[in-house]
Formats: C-alpha cells, sequence, structure tokens
C-alpha cells in the first residue's frame, strides 16, 4: 500500500489539510492518507493549548464523510513529543510491506534540514512538498534544491490552489469570520464546546458561567444535587478553615463528567493518558472524578491544583487526603438532597465537628453498601482510605 502521512498540531483541522490530504491521494495515486497529530512540544503553556482530546475529535469529525483519509492517534498518545524519523521507523517494522509518502507544507519544508535525522526520514519515506499555486516559489524550490541535492532524493511536489485558511487566523478570529474555513461538522464543534474564545477554554470561567453551563448539561436532579454539594461543602471549609471559594468551586464542579457515559469517560482518559486501574476498566462510573478534574481543568479552566485533587478523588476517597478533598468526599455523601443512605443525622452533626470521624464512617458505611451489591468491585483506594482513617480514630 502506499500510504501518505500529514502531521502536525491540527489546532483546529481545517479545509487546507482536507485539501492537501485529496491532492496527495490523487497526484500521487496514494491508497490511503493518514492524519497524524502531534501532542504538543512539552514547553508550550498546558493552558493555552487545545486539548488533544478536542483535537482528536475535531479530526474525526471532519474525516467520516472523506474516502481513504483516516485519523491515527500512533503519535497523540506519546506522552512527549516524537520525532518523525522515530515514527516512520516504527511504523516501516510495523507494516514493512507499505511505502510511505511523508507531506510536508511549505513552512516544514524550509526547516526540514534541521530537523532530527532527515536521513532517516527518507530512508523510510519519500518526501511530498505542497506547493501552492501563488506561492513566491523561489525560496520553496531552492530548499526543495538544497534537500534533494544532500540526500540524493526526489521530492515529490503536490499542486495546489492557494487557500487563504491558517489555524493561527482560526485561533484568533470572531466565530463568524472563520466559518467557511473548516468543514460544518468542525465549525459547530467550535461553537458548541466554546473553543478559541479568549473568555473560555484558556481563561478560568466566573462561578456564574460555569453554573449556567453545568446546568445545561447535567440532569436536572444531578444539577441540584452539585449546588447542594458546593454549598454544603462551603460551610464545611469556613468551620474548618479551608478556603470557602475553593471548596464552592470543587463542589460545583465535582460531578461534571457524571453526564457521560461509560464509553465516553473511558475514552477521555484513554486519549489524555489517565491511568485507568482494573476497578476503574470494570466500573467505568469511577473515572467519573478523573474525567471531572480533567474537564474542569480544559474546559473550564481551573488551574487550581488542590481544586482538581479534591475532583478526582471524590468518589473513592483515599489516605491521607488534605482537608478540602475530606470536605468533598464528605458533602456529596450528605448534601441536603441526598436521602437513601444510613445514618445521615448522625454523619450531619459529625459533619460540624469532627472531619476524620466524618471520613471514616462513610467510608465504613460505603464499603458496607459495597460488600453487599453484587457486581461492584471494590477500588483499593476506597480500601486503603478506610484503613487509614480506621488507624486514626482507634488511635485517639
Ligand atoms: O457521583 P455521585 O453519585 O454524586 O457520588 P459518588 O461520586 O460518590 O459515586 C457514588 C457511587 O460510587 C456509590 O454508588 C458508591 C460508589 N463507590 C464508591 N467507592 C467505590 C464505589 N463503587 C465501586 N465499584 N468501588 C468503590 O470502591
Ligand atoms: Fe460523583
Ligand atoms: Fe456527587
Amino acid at each position: 500500500m502506499k500510504v501518505g502521512i500529514l502531521g502536525g498540531t491540527f489546532d483546529p483541522i481545517h479545509n487546507a489539510h482536507i485539501e492537501i490530504a485529496k491532492e496527495a491521494l490523487k497526484q500521487f495515486s496514494l491508497d490511503k492518507v493518514v492524519i497524524m497529530p502531534t501532542p504538543y512540544p512539552p514547553h508550550k503553556d498546558k493552558n493555552r493549548i487545545t486539548s488533544n482530546f478536542h483535537r482528536a475529535n475535531m479530526i474525526r469529525l471532519a474525516l467520516k464523510d472523506i474516502e481513504n483519509v483516516f485519523f491515527s492517534d500512533f503519535e497523540l498518545n506519546k506522552q512527549d513529543t516524537t520525532y518523525t524519523a522515530d515514527t516512520l521507523n516504527m511504523l516501516k517494522e510495523l507494516h514493512p510491506e507499505d511505502e510511505f509518502y511523508f507531506i510536508l507544507g511549505s513552512d516544514s519544508i524550509a526547516s526540514f534540514m534541521s530537523w532530527y535525522r532527515p536521513d532517516v526520514i527518507l530512508k523510510y519515506s519519500r518526501l511530498l512538498a505542497v506547493r501552492r499555486e501563488d506561492e513566491s516559489s523561489n525560496v520553496m524550490d531552492e530548499k526543495i534544491f538544497e534537500i534533494e541535492h544532500t540526500f540524493h532524493t526526489k521530492v515529490g511536489i503536490i499542486s495546489m490552489n492557494s487557500m487563504a485558511v491558517s489555524s493561527s487566523f482560526i485561533r484568533t478570529h470572531e466565530y463568524s469570520q472563520i466559518e467557511k474555513m473548516v468543514p460544518e461538522v468542525v465549525f459547530h464543534y467550535i461553537k458548541e464546546n466554546k473553543l478559541y474564545q479568549d473568555d473560555n477554554i484558556n481563561i478560568a470561567w466566573s462561578v456564574n458561567k460555569i453554573t449556567e453551563d453545568l446546568q445545561k448539561k447535567l440532569k436536572k436532579n444531578r444539577f441540584e444535587h452539585t449546588l447542594g454539594v458546593a454549598k454544603t461543602a462551603k460551610k464545611m471549609a469556613e468551620i474548618f478553615h479551608v478556603n470557602p471559594n475553593k471548596a464552592y468551586l470543587a463542589g460545583l464542579l465535582h460531578d461534571c463528567a457524571k453526564n457521560l457515559s461509560d464509553r465516553e469517560l473511558l475514552r477521555i482518559c484513554h486519549e489524555n493518558n489517565l491511568p485507568i486501574s482494573d476497578t476503574e476498566e470494570k466500573n467505568p462510573y469511577l473515572l467519573h472524578g478523573k474525567a471531572g478534574a480533567y474537564l474542569a481543568n480544559t474546559q473550564y479552566g481551573i488551574t487550581d491544583e488542590e481544586v482538581l485533587s479534591a475532583i478526582v478523588w471524590h468518589t473513592t476517597g483515599k489516605e491521607d487526603m488534605s482537608d478540602l478533598e475530606k470536605i468533598i468526599f464528605s458533602a456529596d455523601y450528605i448534601e441536603p438532597g441526598r436521602n437513601k443512605q444510613p445514618n445521615l443525622e448522625k454523619l450531619r452533626k459529625i459533619a460540624k465537628t469532627d472531619l476524620d470521624l466524618l471520613v471514616y464512617n462513610i467510608l465504613k458505611d460505603t464499603l458496607t453498601y459495597l460488600e453487599s451489591s453484587k457486581n461492584k468491585s471494590i477500588d483499593e483506594n476506597t480500601v486503603n482510605a478506610y484503613k487509614f482513617y480506621k488507624k486514626i480514630i482507634d488511635e485517639r
């Protein structure tokens, strides 16, 4: 098979990327083109980039109805930036019978000579350079000549009509100006998720805006529970000298991933390299804490590690929690909307005086409940948390 590879950050994917893929297929009779986004280089400010999750979703949407062009998360799933040379080497090992064509835009052509091991890249693939018709092509031709001369290779040319489209333009302009630059489905996705809006993904939302958004996303009962947890957490924070704003925010967001299906929770965790334990694999709803913290960070711009950690641990608890973690863990259990659990009266009283005793009692009741229900495997964090707080209480 003749396989074209188009790399880049795709933040976001746009019409010119798709044109390049189609033209490469046509002009070089390729069997397929693979769109392979790269993770962002580690030094980039994490809060300023669009998550792998969103970038991958947009690519999937954009390629849905396009024949022979496919999304690959081969590089995206690597923790660190990968070198093209290594990627091609691995691909060649996995598919020795395939012929690879590595597609370069004009920026990449200009810098190709200084990439890591261009010789290796050329050993495993043939280069195809995108050449836009209007482009002042002299510089580009020189670069191509230099590559061909140095490595005794022939660079293929994909000729393209010029298109005034770029990801950086899309990231920095109003929605009305970018509508025609991306596939319709991608445009809707960008709007839906409020991507590339200054007051949104990159900057923490106001509490009011988060509340509004959650009201839209969560079922009515869940939303009310969420407010109950936020208010209860705030009151407890005041009693135990924890920052009440952080407690309210963590309470508000603790179940923000609760409207997602098991499959979506697993996918978020897979795509963002969040570890999944065996118990979580079997009971994916346990992941709504981890996935919730991820969304709180990427969608709502929350960067406070204490708040994020309280969201992560709110379902299972863990050993040696911070006071904020204890508060969210217990407010979730005792907020006024809860009525099914045993001992709520007693627990709500303890909540006014003794955080460790409260956590201990909730863990004990939770384990009793889990042991009596058939299909639920118990997370080791819950067990370890119970042992930890039992010891504290016993040793008093
Ligand atoms: O999301 P909420 O419903 O507000 O509350 P939560 O995040 O505490 O989740 C509640 C459920 O989680 C409840 O049915 C008990 C369950 N749970 C807590 N620890 C474990 C657990 N389920 C399993 N399978 N294993 C655990 O260790
Ligand atoms: Fe929860
Ligand atoms: Fe909850």
